[in-house]
């Protein structure tokens, strides 16, 4: 059923493409209404307009509150056309039918990105922008709703193709995106005020996204995909400029948010770090005296699994790192900021993105996680758990040194962003091995161990790395076997949560072979 425009209803907060919009319709002879501000940026611009206040016979009052929720709005959304009944209605209180209703809602979810406090957060909760919208969709049989700018073209192009008339199935598709933007809206609220209230898990949660991108394909070309992005302003992939090369898959998404994570554990103000990511895993970890150093460090750890990683900084890109970087093929490259130089360098390498984010996100911040199962969704606190100096246990006869201490602690932090089983080599502040995603404990660390020695042969050494490296494991070791792989690649010093029934075991294996261990008293599971 086409249905003609002749009266339309525009209330927007964001007054992008109006005035041309507007023009638009009136020239195609449709009325206009419209509320205080949208009405006074028509009138100026010399577009013919009625004040929403004159139809309702109310002016709009208690700061905007109450301006368009009024009977004879929501009955000219709502009213079937074909129901006589209705009709009958409408003549008998003076309601004029309106088939399009243009909506952008109150800026809520910008006003608390940008911090604004809690009055100001509630006065920007729009309550007669969604009813109209909710009426007006639901009303779809004849009313059209456009609430995203961006969609002021497709209603043209849609009265242009069809003799200046909607169809049902364009009015449909409006719709549901109507209720997407309301459902959105309300879960934003929601989200809002959970934080506001301090409830950190709060007994029921309503969760939106807004639609960023399209991807072509999921983690695999036969599953479609796309990027939502939630008004979180954490510095990373989603908030990133991208300065070059094609889109970011969703793997490269996945991946990026990964290293980055990963490396904003390590404070800049400490010195540079870099993280190169493989499948979500880190294949090097390193902190230096320059980027290109921490970046030659964490790419000795594993080079050949680094072709084709994601690589990224704790601090802005330099031309001599670039030029590092672009000797082997590298999917993103992730930092908060990248010189002239490092953007030329990059320049060369089509295939290569870069991405900068402007600053590094919170490792303590809270926030939630999610992960899907059939039937529904897990959802958990980020994990924002940091272990100090002080909080660590030291539970065997010899005490580890200062810069075992050190490299427990680095070992400790990467081995958070490591798929469970995690076992973590380091030495000197990088990573020496890598076990990760392993279903047992004992294999992790046999991985590790091989990757090293597979690497004292690539750089010549005489012996792997992992010998007098310390080690972190993401969660305690049950049995005392695991301790002994580690020994038996060479390993002075062990971080590891303890906790297990059998720790007396465990540490008694340490003291035998000479190993000093502390425990954390917190885990880091990553599945
Ligand atoms: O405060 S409200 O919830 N009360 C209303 O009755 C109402 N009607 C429309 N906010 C209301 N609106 C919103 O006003 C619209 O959703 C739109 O965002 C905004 C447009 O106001 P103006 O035209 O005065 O700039």
């Amino acid at each position: 059923r086409p249905v003609a425009l002749r009266r339309a209803l525009i209330s927007v907060s964001d007054k992008t493409g109006l005035i041309d919009f507007a023009r638009k319709l009136s020239a195609r002879g449709v009325d206009i209404l419209s509320t205080g501000g949208s009405a006074k940026a028509l009138r100026e611009a010399g577009v013919t307009v009625t004040d929403v206040a004159d139809v309702t016979g109310f002016p709009e009052m208690m700061d905007g509150r109450v301006k368009t929720l009024h009977p004879v709005v929501h009955g000219g959304l709502l009213a079937l056309r074909d129901n006589q009944e209705h009709q009958a209605a409408a003549q008998a209180h003076q309601i004029e039918m309106i088939d399009l209703l243009v909506v952008n809602l109150y800026p809520f979810e910008e006003t608390v990105a940008k911090g604004a406090g809690y009055d100001d957060c509630i006065e920007n909760i729009d309550i007669g922008g969604p009813a109209m919208i909710r009426a007006a969709a639901k009303n779809h049989a004849f009313v059209t709703t456009i609430v995203d700018v961006q969609d002021y073209d497709a209603l043209l192009a849609e009265l242009d193709a069809n003799d200046d008339h909607t169809t049902l199935e364009f009015r449909q598709r409006q719709a549901q995106i109507a209720y997407a933007r309301t459902a959105a809206y309300d879960a934003a609220v929601s989200g809002w005020m959970a934080g506001a209230i301090g409830q950190q898990t709060p007994r029921r949660r309503a969760f939106a996204g807004t639609l960023a991108q399209s991807l072509r394909y999921g983690e695999n070309p036969h599953q479609s995909a796309a990027f939502y992005t939630t008004d979180d302003a954490r510095p990373g992939v989603a908030t990133a400029t991208q300065w070059q090369g094609k889109e970011l898959s969703y793997n490269n998404i996945n991946d990026t948010d990964a290293a980055f994570e990963l490396v904003a554990e390590f404070d800049p103000s400490q010195g540079p770090a870099c993280a190169i990511i493989k499948h979500a895993n880190p294949c090097g970890v390193a902190r230096g005296d320059s980027a290109i150093a921490a970046y030659k460090r964490a790419f000795d750890c594993d080079s050949t699994s680094a072709f084709g990683g994601i690589v990224a900084l704790n601090q802005p890109l330099d031309g001599a790192t670039a030029e590092e970087i672009v000797k082997i093929f590298t999917e993103v490259v992730i930092a908060p900021d990248a010189d002239e130089d490092a953007k030329r360098i990059f320049a060369a390498k089509k295939n290569l993105r870069l991405l900068t984010t402007g600053g590094l996100p919170d490792p303590m911040a809270g926030g939630l996680t999610f992960r899907q199962v059939a039937g529904g969704f897990l959802v958990q606190g980020r994990d924002n758990g940091h272990v100090g100096r002080d909080d660590l246990k030291i539970v065997t006869e010899r005490q580890p040194s200062a810069a075992e201490l050190d490299d427990l602690l680095f070992a400790w932090t990467v081995a958070k962003h490591v798929k469970s089983n995690a076992i973590v080599y380091a030495k000197d502040l990088a990573t020496v091995g890598i076990g990760a995603g392993q279903m047992s404990r004992v294999d992790s660390t046999r991985i590790g161990r091989r990757k090293s020695e597979d690497m004292a042969e690539v750089l010549g050494l005489s012996e792997p790395l992992t010998n007098g490296a310390a080690v972190a494991s993401d969660a305690f070791f049950p049995f005392a076997d695991g301790i002994e792989a580690l020994a038996q690649a060479g390993a002075r010093a062990v971080i590891q949560p303890g906790g297990s029934m059998r720790d007396e075991e465990v540490i008694a294996a340490a003291n035998r072979l000479g190993l000093a261990m502390v425990f954390t008293g917190q885990r880091h599971f990553r599945h």
